[in-house]
């Protein structure tokens, strides 16, 4: 097979890569990464060096590709099918990689800073960055909220990179400092994302790891009856 996937399915930076390859049923082999364990670190460490996931293989063209949002453009570019992930029009393309940028950075950055910081060795905490991630995420959300407003997916009508971002961004973040009632809009986009029916899947395979979530409050997926195809 030509694409080979090097990931972990609870982790929320392969579930943007993982998405786009459902969305457009792309073959792939799935190579599932534990960094814990040794032989499967120095394995992924020869494919990428800085050893972080999600990294896309292409066989057939010879390329290594890492970065989240690169392995969307490439599949969008070199593997496209029906739903297109970077809009042509260039008004709207850096518009949705602005909104890449933002749900990585200023959701899932900050969701994955007071996840990890329960897995740092006991006295080692870092109390004052969690509460700082804490405070970026419902910024984060203040932020969010209007501008999904009246949308279906991020960018409007169709689905792209910004929402293949969003999702396991908000699903995660949802989890750590829930929505509240302020977060209407945020709250019903969540909801679409994990009805349409590339992010059902990801979450169904993500659903048996939910229980190594190192917080208490475990990621809560229940699958819909109406799972969305577009
Ligand atoms: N900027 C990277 C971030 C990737 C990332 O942080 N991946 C996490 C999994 S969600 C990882 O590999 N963590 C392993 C580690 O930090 O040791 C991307 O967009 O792909």
């Amino acid at each position: 097979m030509s694409l080979k996937l090097y990931f972990h399915p609870l982790a929320s930076f392969c579930h943007k890569a993982l998405i786009a390859l459902y969305e457009n049923d792309i073959p792939f082999e799935p190579i599932v990464v534990d960094l814990a364990d040794e032989a499967s670190s120095a394995a992924f460490k020869k494919v990428w060096p800085m050893a972080k996931m999600p990294v896309l293989r292409d066989e057939a063209r010879d390329r290594t590709i890492a970065e989240s949002s690169t392995v969307v453009e490439y599949l969008d570019a070199f593997y496209p099918g029906a739903t297109r992930f970077l809009p042509n029009d260039p008004d709207r393309a850096w518009q949705t990689r602005m909104w890449d940028r933002f749900y990585d950075h200023y959701v899932q950055e900050p969701m994955q800073k007071i996840v990890t910081d329960r897995l740092r060795p006991a006295g080692r905490s870092d109390g004052h960055g969690v509460e700082q991630a804490k405070s970026q995420l419902l910024e984060a959300y203040k932020v969010a909220e209007p501008m999904i407003h009246s949308k279906i997916w991020a960018m409007g009508d169709d689905l792209t990179l910004a929402d293949c971002a969003a999702a396991p961004a908000l699903f995660y973040a949802n989890t750590v400092v829930p929505f509240g009632p302020k977060e209407r809009n945020l709250s019903s986009y969540l909801n679409r994302l994990t009805e349409r029916a590339s992010f059902t899947r990801v979450l169904e395979e993500a659903q048996p790891y939910f229980k190594l979530f190192p917080l208490e409050n475990k990621p809560q997926f229940a699958r819909s009856s109406t799972t969305r195809t577009s």
